[in-house]
């Protein structure tokens, strides 16, 4: 008898928890996107955002733009004092971790840009999610900003 009401109480804190991550999975949120306005002459360019699955691990496992006639995840790594940069074919999203892209690190880049990025401009952005077994995509807008560079399209 003595067990039956702790019993009871478990069930609720399980219910509870699995009603929060029902209402939590799958969301992904994507913050401080931008975009670098590129030079003349410049073919690539560099996106960068913040991006966060809040409840259940997921990949980035690629990335589409209008903007370009293809987009790649990349990677900047110090190797022996030089930079290099490498194309990642997955992004990980562990649950509840900020990934964080931005200028020297982790990159979306877009390869061989339409038509020049220009300041004060907008990239759309799709990227494609794996999550649980499934595909599925989120919109991303990015504002093109001229910031100086910091050398990390100097490989290309
Ligand atoms: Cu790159």
């Amino acid at each position: 008898m003595m067990a039956v009401p702790r019993c009871r109480k478990l069930l609720a804190v399980v219910a509870a928890a699995a009603w929060m991550a029902g209402a939590q999975a799958g969301e992904i949120e994507v913050r401080d996107a931008w975009a670098r306005a590129t030079m003349p002459g410049q073919k690539v360019a560099g996106v960068y955002m913040t991006i966060t699955s809040a409840a259940t691990a997921a990949r980035l496992v690629g990335v589409d733009s209008p903007a370009s006639q293809a987009a790649e995840i990349h990677e900047m790594r110090h190797e022996n004092g030089v930079m290099k940069m490498r194309r990642r074919e997955v992004l990980e999203l562990p649950a509840g971790e900020a990934v964080k892209l931005a200028p020297g690190g982790l990159h979306i880049m877009l390869m061989d840009v339409k038509q020049p990025l220009a300041a004060g401009g907008e990239v759309a952005l799709t990227l494609t999610i794996e999550q649980e077994g499934k595909r599925r995509t989120v919109a991303v807008k990015a504002p093109v900003k001229a910031v100086g560079a910091t050398g990390d399209h100097a490989h290309h």
